[in-house]
């Protein structure tokens, strides 16, 4: 029977609620939920298509074991697996001490798993060892909040972006990391026209489409910018002399500072000219209300603290926060970042927003555990964690919802690491990551649309998240993980002592800890699943007494420091660490696309979300890779301080010159060579300890690799993935990619300066499917170069081109249309490789929801259409809108012909 539950996406930060559509065993189909105050019913690309992922073929099912280092992992039952690591972790706390085992979560856990974990870790292990994934993300914001304003919460509503009369959007790409939001603001500009939309961000990125101003500073110099900008507020009289004096301190020593930062300077150092500058500050300073939204591209840096501060100036100054349409207001990246952060679930922190260093929080949590005292020695965050896993003082490991083999910068430290560890537990929704190859244990986790809790978004809204269907296999929620674990080591290292973990659902962890929110910035004593059953999503503080949520924060002007007053802090502009030098010239960003998710578990296993982008790419301004004789499509070699990677090069003019861009999402399941991270650097923010993820010293130079492979294959695409992968390894390039809608393909391109063993193809052959039955085959052993074509039914559904691939895009569209050409037979049996001519189509699917391609879309402009006439004749971005800004941007470039 068809049933609907209400719940939310597990993507982004902006926390849409979703209706899952299913029969009680599967997943068949995702809506918006019109009455979810986040998204009104709207999706984007990812969320609308959250049904199609999440292929069984690829999750992780049962609890695996390893007996030994170099040994395969067997299945084993949840008995054995918990008894085992309850074993092995208190064998390692008994002989190396509490601080020798660790926990490194993730802030896509919901707000019950991450209490289970911190009580563990804090009170019964008694370590400080425990943080996230949120070091990577927000804690810069974290920092930034708490200094400048007090606590960490951030004070507006999703309602404040529409009302307000200037945005200021740095270092966030909304467009495509926060896309229903983004949405908002489009439709609220459109109605108000007036309202000023101010992006700085390095690139030209889709948020700038939207712009009046696009301000494409140098990386990393937003402390600069925004001490300039406070230089002009302070010269024109644009500030609020009033606020400043009643509600805040160090507004003098501020002044001082910002003296130095002339608007000459300051255009030098950000790479912008004096007027661009000026620009900005009287847009803002002229603003009745004025908003800043921000995100990794300011979080993500050796100066993440500092940049966070410097743009709180800027509303301090003005007076511009706790008023509609004002407010300093940070995207939280993942689902439940926020939970995370009043969970406690950074080393430095504790449950309601308190501080792991602080001697009187300690004790409030202790005793309201009910045990003696919690942990005084400072915990480890995530750089210093893997680097302590790397030195041998961490010998047991716990992971769970994040995949460090791929997401943590200086990849190759971070494999060495996991390696070297003596136990290491992953606890995954899916076995395919990198990081569940080096499990010892892997237990299988419930997943999206199958476990239940709360989770808070970027707005302070806390949701109810439902299960719609059981778990597959032997998969369990994360919370029953974690205190079943709990529970076996209890009985080895507090014996005799009544549990503190007897916990029978999520909503009996929530009462638990939400009392010790009580009479905090965060309050939530007032919520519990039953009342966001009756109420709908709320938004924090929601004291006992409360009816409704707190849509704003400090319209009183009062705030949660000491003295009631707001901080101005006064921090020095630092560059960034790899400063640029002859032998490393270019700055490597990194960032989001459009429709993947981080290490691409589950959005690796939809086709159709390959179809925007398919490849990873290196993107790079024309101007450097003529210098350097690049062209389109080239592979490549870039190269940082600690290694290097190779990908084929994209001319990408959104970039200007000295700047190169990798997407995050490749790791080195779907790209040989330990992916984007292994160019990244560890160096992180002295106070937030947030790496500098977006700017890294590199090189790039083409690579000649003679003998090139392609294949593509139908058919249960993971399983296939797997087993090809191994194949692989010794490859100087290999990548992966999905392709297709209705009958999803796998897509090898791989290159190589010697052509592999006549055995090694053979298995490459006998796995695709190609060593027998209806397979065309050309070979031409002289020249290496061999064509295989499998066609059923009249269609090919399998092929492969090995020592020269010279065909490959032609192949691929004959496969795309279900066909096997004419030409197909005489090509294929002659020693030319080169296609037999006609137009090969761009490949690149722009609408993914109605399946429009960039090439109908480019035909349609020439033959006169617009925006509105594309949408009705094509039926793009009339769906979730994604693609609307880079439709704009082909009207643009090629404008229609009458
Ligand atoms: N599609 C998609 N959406 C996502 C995610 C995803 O994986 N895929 N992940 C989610 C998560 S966890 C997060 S944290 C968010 C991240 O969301 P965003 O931060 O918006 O995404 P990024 O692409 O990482 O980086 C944003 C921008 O910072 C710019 N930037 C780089 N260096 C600088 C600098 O020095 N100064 C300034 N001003 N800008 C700079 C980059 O050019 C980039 O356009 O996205 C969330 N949403
Ligand atoms: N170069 C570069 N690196 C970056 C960034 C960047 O901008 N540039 N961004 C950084 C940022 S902001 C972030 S947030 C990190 C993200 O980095 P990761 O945390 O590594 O990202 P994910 O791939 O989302 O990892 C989440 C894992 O949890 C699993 N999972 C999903 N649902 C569940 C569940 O319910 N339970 C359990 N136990 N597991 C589940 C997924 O399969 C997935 O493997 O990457 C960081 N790394
Ligand atoms: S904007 Fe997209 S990814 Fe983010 S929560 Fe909404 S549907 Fe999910
Ligand atoms: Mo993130």
């Amino acid at each position: 029977m068809r049933q609907t539950t209400a719940s939310t996406c597990c993507y982004c930060g902006v926390g849409c609620g979703v209706l899952i559509e299913h029969d009680g065993e599967r997943v068949l189909d995702v809506t918006g939920d019109p009455s979810h105050p986040a998204n009104h019913g709207k999706l984007c690309s990812k969320g609308s298509t959250l049904h199609l992922t999440g292929d069984l073929d690829a999750r992780a099912l049962y609890p695996e074991l390893r007996l030994g280092k170099g040994l395969a992992r067997a299945r084993t039952s949840w008995d054995s697996a918990l008894d085992h690591a309850a074993n092995m972790f208190a064998k390692t706390i008994a002989e190396y001490g509490p601080d020798s085992v660790a926990f490194y979560i993730s802030g896509q856990l919901l707000t019950e798993d991450y209490y289970a974990f911190n009580k563990l870790a804090r009170a019964l292990v008694g370590t400080n060892n425990i943080d996230s994934n949120s070091r990577l993300c927000m804690s810069s914001a974290v920092v930034g909040y708490k200094r400048s304003l007090g606590a960490d919460a951030p004070p507006c509503s999703y309602e404040d972006i529409e009302q307000s009369d200037c945005v200021l959007i740095v270092g966030s790409n909304m467009a495509y990391a926060h896309p229903v939001l983004y949405r908002r603001l489009e439709e609220a500009k459109a109605k108000r026209p007036e309202m000023r939309i101010i992006v700085v961000d390095p690139r030209r990125t889709d948020t700038a489409e939207l712009a009046d101003q696009h301000l494409a500073i140098l990386p990393g110099t937003d402390v600069a910018l925004f001490h300039g900008i406070l230089h002009l507020l302070l010269r024109e009289g644009w500030i609020d002399r009033d606020f400043i004096e009643a509600h805040t301190d160090g507004f003098e020593d501020l002044k001082r500072l910002v003296r130095d930062y002339s608007p000459a300077l300051v255009a030098d150092l950000c790479g912008i000219s004096v007027a661009e500058l000026q620009d900005c500050a009287r847009t803002i300073g002229s603003a009745p209300s004025f908003l800043s939204l921000w995100c990794m591209g300011v979080n993500q840096s050796t100066a993440g603290s500092a940049k966070n501060s410097a743009l709180i100036n800027l509303h301090l100054a003005t007076g511009q926060i706790g008023k509609p349409g004002a407010g300093p207001f940070s995207l939280t990246g993942q689902p439940n970042a926020m939970g995370g952060r009043e969970t406690g679930s950074l080393s430095n922190l504790l449950p309601g927003h308190r501080e792991a260093g602080n001697a009187e929080h300690r004790a409030e949590v202790a005793d309201y555990w009910g045990v003696p005292a919690l942990p005084d020695t400072a915990g480890l965050s995530a750089i210093e964690l893997f680097e302590a896993v790397r030195s041998c003082k961490i010998k047991a490991l716990w992971i769970a919802c994040t995949n460090p083999a791929q997401s943590m910068p200086d990849q190759e430290r971070v494999h060495e690491a996991l390696a070297g560890c003596p136990f290491v537990v992953v606890q995954e929704a899916f076995s395919t990551t990198e990081t569940c190859h080096y499990a010892d244990l892997l237990l299988p986790a419930a997943s999206w649309g199958e476990k239940e809790g709360t989770v808070t978004n970027s707005e302070r809204r806390v949701s109810h998240v439902r299960p719609a269907i059981a778990a597959p296999g032997e998969a369990r929620p994360d919370w029953s993980i974690t205190c079943d674990f709990a529970r076996r080591l209890e009985k080895l290292i507090r014996p005799g002592e009544p549990s503190l973990f007897d916990f029978t659902n999520p909503a009996a962890l929530f009462e638990e800890y939400k009392l010790l929110t009580q009479g905090r910035d965060l309050d939530l004593s007032g919520l519990s699943h039953v009342v966001l059953d009756r109420l709908g999503p709320q938004q924090w503080p929601f004291p006992a007494a409360a009816r409704q949520g707190t849509p704003r924060l400090y319209e009183d002007g009062v705030f949660p420091t000491d003295n009631g007053r707001a901080r101005f802090l006064a921090e020095q502009y630092q560059a960034p660490q790899e400063k640029r030098e002859a032998r490393f010239p270019l700055t490597l960003n990194t960032g989001r696309l459009r429709d993947h998710w981080h290490g691409m578990s589950r959005t690796g296993t939809a086709a159709r979300l390959f179809g925007h982008v398919e490849e990873a790419l290196l993107s790079m301004n024309g101007d450097d890779m003529r210098r350097r004789r690049l062209i389109d499509g080239q592979l490549v070699k870039v190269r940082s301080r600690r290694g290097e990677l190779l990908l084929p090069v994209h001319k990408d003019d959104s970039l200007r010159p000295g700047q190169a861009f990798l997407p995050m999402h490749w790791g080195d399941r779907f790209l040989n060579g330990l992916g984007v991270n292994s160019l990244t650097l560890p160096a992180f923010d002295p106070i937030s300890k947030q790496p500098e993820l977006k700017h890294a010293g590199v090189e790039v130079e083409k690579v000649e690799l003679p003998w090139q492979f392609f294949a593509l294959v139908e058919g249960s695409v993971q399983k296939r993935f797997e087993a090809l992968r191994p194949l692989f390894e010794g490859f100087a390039y290999a990548s992966f990619s999905l392709t297709g809608r209705e009958r999803p393909a796998l897509v090898i391109r791989a290159a190589c300066n010697e052509p592999p063993s006549r055995t090694q193809l053979a298995k490459l052959e006998q796995l695709l499917g190609l060593d027998e039955g209806p397979v065309l085959v050309y070979d031409d052993p002289r020249r290496s170069v061999g064509k295989r074509v499998r066609i059923e039914h009249g269609r090919i559904v399998a092929l492969s081109l090995s020592g020269e691939t010279a065909a490959r895009d032609w192949l691929k569209q004959l496969w795309h249309d279900g066909k096997a050409d004419q030409a197909l037979r005489p090509w294929l049996l002659a020693p030319l490789s080169t296609p037999p001519g006609g137009n090969v189509r761009s490949a690149k699917t722009l609408c993914n929801c109605m399946n429009v391609s960039q090439d109908a879309i480019c035909s349609g402009i020439e033959r006169g259409l617009d925006l509105n006439g594309l949408k009705r004749e094509l039926g793009c971005g009339t769906s979730c809108g994604s693609c609307v800004p880079e439709i704009k941007r082909l009207l643009l470039k090629q404008p229609a012909v009458a």
